[in-house]
């Protein structure tokens, strides 16, 4: 095995809401997210972002323990609610002034910061105003907000990432957006929403060609490599079709500045193809991006669909307990989405598959010839506090180490990879399962109902991970 390249970056990852807190207080108003938590604690009894990990007051202890840890780089995202509390107009100084604390601390401890501008947080004042991200006015608020940060930051930061999870947001839209109850049903919006967020990608990578020295931008993707169920022909021909739609549908824009073709014919098909304006496709091909950010926790697989099939987008898993998935994606005539008997799962149904690591990455690299980085990888489980202040978390460690080692083996057969940055640093709050579905390297001592004080703990998989990193990953075991 050859070694990891010396200037190879490893950290982990986190983004704003699902740790900060302070989200309502310091000059920060609320986002779309605060809103959706609220609602998520009063249905299902998950911790809000009110306090998440509390961040806000605790981000030096944090990037002292990722210091600790011998982190390279950390990726994270910044709010644009704390930036612009009404989405535009007046700039929080305050909220400023965070970021470039935290950025400075980062640094002193030599450590790469790389920022995504947008983590599915948009001001709720933008929701109020024109529906947020169903509008396209949304572009140009955007715009104005990575104008400002970009500017504000450009000579701490080389590595900037535009959007998140685009793909994942198409999926799970109402969790990500908050979409009004009368128009839950209309699912062309999703690609609507979607295509707006090229627009805004395409100009995030714009700005940090034209204000960064130096700078490197990309999306940041959501990425799940697709496997037929069987080797039938139509089973084959339904993992190319998920693949197209759900995966090549973005990661062509981002490199090619256009749409999957067959993805685009099927949406146009079914009344789902987005709106375009004239210009839109140029604005796109000119933000060029100089690596893709892939956040892989699991691999998917798809069957063969009948056209008589209703149309339905991915189900989630609300309870922790396996099999508890309420659904799979299903797309009639194109495919459908199913369990992979071959592969066991996380307590939330996500299958658990190094191999795919390996696999995404030399399809990716090959397709496009673009460096590419980690900036989430991971493993939501249950942790357990023992009664001497410990926690064991050997399924964590193994989950990770297996899964460096077939980014490992991708990169042994050229793949150019910049970074591995896990999700998550720190215990934080999760998208669609509260807190007690951990990811972290340090345990944050809270629970859904209760904040208590927040207090870091450090895991088994802390000490393990401060290894693999002094090792340049030469140690995994
Ligand atoms: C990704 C998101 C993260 C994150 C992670 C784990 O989709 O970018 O924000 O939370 O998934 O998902 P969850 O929190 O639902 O377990």
């Amino acid at each position: 095995m050859k070694a990891f390249p010396k200037d190879f970056l490893w950290g982990a990852s986190t983004s704003a809401y699902q740790v900060e807190g302070a989200a309502l207080t310091h000059g920060k108003k609320a986002s779309q997210q605060d809103i959706i938590n609220k609602d998520n604690y009063q249905k299902r009894g998950f911790a809000t972002a009110e306090i998440a990990s509390d961040h806000y007051h605790h981000y030096k202890e944090d990037v002292a323990l990722m210091k600790e840890m011998g982190f390279t780089a950390y990726r994270f995202s910044i709010a644009w609610s704390r930036v612009l509390p009404d989405g535009d107009g007046e700039v929080n100084k305050e909220g400023l002034a965070f970021y470039h604390n935290l950025i400075d601390e980062l640094k002193q401890a030599g450590i790469e910061p790389i920022i995504t501008l947008y983590h599915y947080d948009l001001p709720w004042a933008l929701v109020e105003k024109y529906g947020g991200w169903l509008d396209r006015k949304v572009v140009k608020d955007f715009e104005n907000f990575a104008t400002i940060v970009i500017t504000e930051f450009k000579d701490k930061v080389k590595y900037w990432t535009t959007i998140n999870e685009q793909s994942i947001i198409v999926q799970f839209w109402s969790q990500k957006c908050y979409i009004p109850e009368e128009l839950k049903s209309k699912d062309q919006l999703r690609f609507q929403i979607n295509h707006h967020m090229n627009l805004a990608h395409a100009i995030g990578c714009n700005l940090v060609h034209k204000l960064v020295p130096g700078g490197l931008v990309g999306s940041a993707l959501g990425y799940a490599p697709i496997y037929p169920l069987t080797s039938k022909p139509e089973d084959v021909m339904a993992a190319q079709n998920a693949n197209d739609l759900r995966n090549l549908y973005y990661t062509d824009i981002y490199f090619k500045g256009e749409y999957t073709k067959s993805a685009a014919i099927y949406l146009e098909e079914h009344g789902l193809a987005p709106v375009i304006e004239p210009g839109d496709m140029e604005l796109i091909k000119s933000g060029t991006s100089d690596f893709l950010a892939i956040n892989y926790y699991a691999s998917e697989c798809a069957k063969a669909c009948p056209e008589g099939e209703t149309l339905r987008f991915a189900g989630v898993n609300w309870t922790g307990v396996k099999g508890a998935m309420d659904g799979h994606e299903t797309h009639p005539g194109f495919y459908k989405m199913c369990k992979n008997p071959n592969l066991d799962t996380t307590d939330w149904d996500w299958a658990i598959d190094p191999t795919g690591m390996e696999y995404l990455l030399r399809d990716l690299y090959a397709r496009y010839g673009k460096p590419l980085m980690i900036t989430e990888n991971g493993l939501g489980a249950y942790d357990t506090l023992t009664q001497d202040g410990k926690i064991h978390d050997d399924y964590r460690i193994d989950y990770l180490k297996k899964h460096i080692a077939s980014m490992k083996k991708a990169m042994d057969y050229g793949v150019e990879v910049l970074a591995f940055c896990p999700w998550s640093a720190i215990d934080l709050l999760s998208t669609s399962n509260g807190v007690k579905k951990r990811y972290g390297f340090v345990y944050v001592d809270r629970t859904d109902d209760d904040p208590k004080n927040c207090d870091r703990i450090k895991k088994d998989s802390f000490y393990w991970y401060q290894k693999v990193i002094k090792s340049n990953g030469e140690e995994l075991d």
